[in-house]
């Protein structure tokens, strides 16, 4: 009872504040054509650069709103170009001088004489038109004849004519939701479009990039949806009754149920989400990987990865290599992997959590990698960029590494290996196959009324000042280890270093008494319980690589399918791409789980047709069992470098 009131309450409270907004929305013209100045320069006494804001005209008269930012006595510079649904204007503070108005991203690009272009897509905030959160290209997912690479063709176009102090050659930049828009700029490119560096780009949002992973819908994403779509300028604030999400998605009940009680279904992303559970047309249609694999590149890209990205994890390596096939001349195709959270590359990366990485890899990957690659392709009479084609930092002796490919062209001596490394009887982990007559499985009971956390609580909702959401894939997870519903398995003290560099397959052979089932999978590093350089992280269990997979995917993404009961199936799936030397003195460990919540919404682990529409009767309790044993031995496959 106790709960439909919470949810009427919720509900009703969601459907006016949304009502309101559509009110506000409709409550007058968008801000277009004559709204807005057309073209004013804002010269300022003392300010180093000018700011002009204009709206461009689109193919369809749409005009799209346009802060150009323009150094004092500029001649001959590159543009650079960010298009965002976080308004454009904010991108650009009231500061006299151009590296303090603009923020880390650029503090590099300032000293290289650069125009910076910020532009809000079409719909948001000053530009004009409709908002389709992450639009797709025009075709069968988007009948208009517009689209953010027609967009992006006309902004160019006019840019080039319309800005005397350029060179006349563009570069787009962007991170996230704005790696994307990079991305699609890519798609039949104008032609003064020179060089291009998405930045924790969202590339495929079912498998592996912020909606999704293996089908597993984060939640704690949907106040993304309710605050990017309410409004054109993003007003309206998701709201909780409780502190503690955990509670909060817990008497929502399933997600379907949550969207239901904000009025979501007003939101055309939130009808579009909950109508896609699998990995249908309707994704496979926006892969960007598998859209930019078609054609070879032709403009020179730098893919700009995080090894800790809590939110597009999967864009950046997934593209380089969808698109490295094409590029014989090794020209076009570049990677950067660094220790860095979602953005990071942006700002200072001398640590992450309590993990120090022995200088700033933020600033160093400006200067030393992203610098020269843009002055090399867009600065006139620029010598050719000295980077490698990836650059990647290893943790854990933390260092950057230059590789020719990735996963990893090994330099002369050294070979990639599959090394299986195998779950054994007693929480054993180790490179040989378990042997017979040890126990054959572990279990645990599931229960979805007391799901695993996916960090210690509470847990504050992402958005929230005070979270620490950033950094929460480098939490401790000997939080996790003390319940019995995670399974936990660990190597002896290594005595020699292991190299992992590429991604971990996962390779588990398990059953379930219920129907369905979620497997969360991960690869820990166990710090020694000495560290006399650092005593904080005295026996730390730092995850390096971890992810879920819905298992009613686990043959065809595409085609959801029950789990027969109580019989052995194998779940096999990637884990997120990894650069990391485990030290002598260090631990493997794997640790299994069957939710990790509310990041993920909870399984029914009863097979229902769409889980986000599940009722409260399909969330049963299950027993899940891990084998280990002969002919039903799970492991996870390592990438591991070894000396030839
Ligand atoms: N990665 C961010 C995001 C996108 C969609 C849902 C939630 C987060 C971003 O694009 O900024």
């Amino acid at each position: 009872m106790r709960r439909r009131v919470l949810a009427g309450a919720l509900w009703a409270l969601g459907v006016i504040g949304l009502a309101s907004v559509a009110l506000a929305q409709d409550a007058g013209p968008a801000p277009d054509a004559g709204d807005i100045p057309a073209h004013f320069v804002a010269p300022r006494a003392g300010f180093d650069y000018d700011k002009r804001v204009v709206d461009i005209p689109m193919r369809d008269g749409v005009k799209l709103h346009t802060v150009i930012v323009v150094p004092k006595g500029a001649h001959g510079d590159p543009m650079l170009l960010d298009r965002t649904p976080y308004n454009a204007e904010k991108r650009v503070k009231t500061e006299p001088k151009l590296a303090d108005a603009v923020g880390s991203t650029f503090d590099v690009a300032v000293q290289h004489g650069y125009i910076l272009v910020f532009q809000d897509v079409r719909g948001k905030y000053g530009s004009g038109g409709d908002y389709v959160m992450n639009r797709p290209l025009i075709g069968p997912l988007n009948p208009t004849q517009v689209d953010h690479s027609t967009d992006t063709w006309d902004t160019i176009d006019w840019l080039v004519r319309n800005v005397p102090e350029s060179n006349g050659k563009v570069g787009m930049i962007g991170t996230s939701y704005d790696g994307f828009t990079v991305l699609m700029g890519l798609v039949h490119p104008h032609p003064a479009l020179k060089a291009a560096v998405p930045i924790n780009p969202m590339v495929d949002t079912w498998m592996g990039d912020d909606w999704f992973h293996h089908g597993a819908f984060r939640e704690e994403m949907m106040d993304y949806v309710y605050g990017q779509e309410a409004d054109r300028h993003s007003s309206q604030d998701w709201f909780t009754p409780r502190y503690d999400d955990y509670d909060n998605f817990l008497i929502a009940g399933s997600a379907g149920a949550l969207g239901h009680d904000m009025g979501m279904e007003q939101l055309g992303m939130w009808r579009r989400l909950i109508a896609h559970p699998a990995y249908d047309a309707f994704w496979q249609g926006q892969a960007l990987d598998k859209i930019l694999s078609r054609e070879p590149l032709t403009v020179p890209t730098l893919f700009v990865g995080g090894l800790w990205d809590q939110e597009d994890i999967y864009g950046a390596v997934a593209a380089f290599e969808a698109t490295k096939v094409k590029d014989s001349g090794h020209d076009m195709t570049y990677l950067v992997l660094g220790p860095w959270y979602h953005g990071q590359a942006n700002t200072d990366g001398s640590h992450l959590g309590p993990f120090d990485w022995n200088g700033d890899t933020g600033r160093w990957f400006r200067e030393h990698v992203m610098q020269p690659f843009l002055d090399a392709h867009l600065k006139d009479g620029a010598p050719p960029a000295d980077i490698a084609r990836v650059t990647a930092f290893e943790t854990g002796t933390r260092v950057w590494r230059s590789y020719a490919d990735w996963p990893l062209a090994c330099p002369k001596g050294c070979e990639t290996v599959s090394r299986a490394l195998y779950l054994e009887a007693k929480g054993g982990l180790g490179f040989t196959p378990p042997a017979a007559g040890d126990a054959p499985s572990d279990s645990y009971v599931s229960d979805p009324a007391k799901p695993v956390p996916y960090r210690q609580r509470p847990i504050l909702p992402t958005y929230d000042h005070a979270s620490t959401w950033r950094t929460w894939l480098v939490d401790d997870q000997r939080e996790a280890a003390t319940r019995t519903d995670v399974l936990t398995f660990e190597t002896d003290t290594l005595t020699a270093p292991v190299q992992v560099s590429g991604q971990p397959l996962v390779n588990l052979i398990a059953a379930t008494t219920g129907t369905d089932a979620d497997w969360v999978v991960k690869l820990i590093d166990v710090y020694p319980d000495k560290v006399p350089s650092d005593p904080a992280l005295a026996g730390y269990e730092l995850a390096v690589s971890m992810d879920i997979l819905r298992g009613r995917y686990r043959d065809d993404p595409s085609k959801p399918e029950p789990i027969p009961a109580n019989v052995k199936q194998t779940y096999r799936f990637a884990l997120p791409t990894v650069n990391h030397v485990f030290l002598p003195g260090h631990r493997i460990m794997v640790q299994i789980q069957s939710s990790w919540f509310p990041l993920y919404d909870r399984n029914p682990q009863t097979f229902v047709d769409n889980i986000f529409l599940a009722t409260p009767e399909a969330y049963r309790k299950a027993t899940q069992t891990v084998f280990h044993t002969p002919g039903a031995a799970s492991f996870v496959d390592l990438p591991v470098v070894e000396a030839k």
